[in-house]
This record gives C-alpha cells, structure tokens and sequence, in this order.
C-alpha cells in the first residue's frame, strides 16, 4: 500500500502534560487512520492515476472530479498529520537558533512578533483547521491559516504546523483552544523545523 499510518518515534505519553496520552493516541490510531482509508478508498476509483500526493494537493485540479473534494480532504488530512507528528518533541524551552531564526527576525522582526502571528493565526481559525509556518515562493517567512485539512502546498513549503481542530486537544483543553496554544510552543521540536526550513531554501 503506498500510504500506510507513520510511526511516530516517540511514546503516546512523550509530550505530557502539554498534550495528553490519550489525545495522541486517538488521534494517531483513529484520525489519522480514517484519513489514510478514505483516500485509499478513493484512488481506488482510479487506479491509473499516477500522481503523488503532493502534486494532488498543490493542484487539485489534476485530479478526477469526482474525487477531487476526497482527496483534499483525506489526502490532505494524511498529508498534514504525517508532517505534524515530525514536529513535535518536548523542547524544555528550546527556540529556534541560526539560520531559521535569523530568517523569523528579518521577516517577523523578532521572535515574540512571529509568535504573536503565529497565535493569531491558530486561534482565529474559525471551525476546524490548521496554522501554519511557511517558506513561500519568494523565500520569505510566513503565516497562514488554512480550513478543514487544506495544505498551504500552493503557497510554499510548510515547516510548522499546528492542528486545531477540536480533536488535537478538546480530551484535555476542552474548550480552551487558547490554552492549548500556549502549551504547544513547549512542544515544537525546533531541530526538526530548522532541518524543513534548510531544505526549502
Ligand atoms: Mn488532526
């Protein structure tokens, strides 16, 4: 099978307390995996369609109709959780350092300034959906948000993400999406964004 549910290298419990056992499991085994069969399900109707996923996600408009809205949705929600899980890590306060962060500074103008972007964008997502660092086609540093499980593929290449849809944290935040915010800088593996951000370039 070409899309198979990564391991993640670390335990369910390896980012307590910021984000709960329970929480990662579920959404590993059972929201990850859903994403995986749906797609699979669909490209089956279409077994000569010979593309990669991130060509489908970055053009849509490659695939088949009557897919099409599948395959973003499921081909995307694989897409963006097989990256998400990369990211995170228990960083004991650790920030971005070299490179990567002398890019934040030039185009955010410090650190706190992204942070406060990158807040921004995370909270007033509206509904479900993810927000985003990305190094944009013009090299450039970015923000986004994008609903439901759309990719910012169009728009460059992502480096960090967060997921806020309820199901990422509602077991231990319910509720307080806020909260669960300013819990995850404590668990971004920097190393891992400096790593996306030097292959971008
Ligand atoms: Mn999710």
């Amino acid at each position: 099978m070409k899309y198979v549910l990564p391991k993640l290298d670390y335990a369910y419990d390896a980012l307590e307390p910021f984000i709960d056992a329970r929480t990662m499991e579920l959404h590993h085994t059972k929201h990850h995996q859903a994403y995986i069969n749906n797609l699979l399900a669909a490209l089956e109707k279409h077994p000569k369609l010979n593309l990669s996923l991130e060509e489908m996600l970055t053009d849509p408009n490659l695939v088949p109709e009557d897919i099409r809205q599948t395959v973003i949705n499921n081909g995307g929600g694989h897409y963006n959780h097989s990256l998400f899980w990369t990211l995170l890590k228990v960083n004991n306060g650790q920030l971005p350092t070299g490179k990567l962060l002398e890019a934040i500074n030039r185009d955010f103008g410090s650190f706190d300034e992204f942070k406060v972007k990158f807040e921004n964008a995370a909270k007033s997502q509206f509904g479900s959906g993810w927000a985003w660092l990305l190094v944009g086609k013009d090299g450039k540093l970015q923000v986004v948000g994008t609903p439901n499980q759309n990719t910012p593929l169009n728009l460059g290449t992502p480096i960090l993400a967060i997921d806020v849809w309820e199901h990422a944290y509602y077991l231990q935040y319910q509720n307080r999406r806020p909260d669960y915010i300013s819990a995850f800088w404590h668990v971004i593996n920097w190393n891992r964004v400096e790593e996306l951000f030097n292959k971008a370039k």
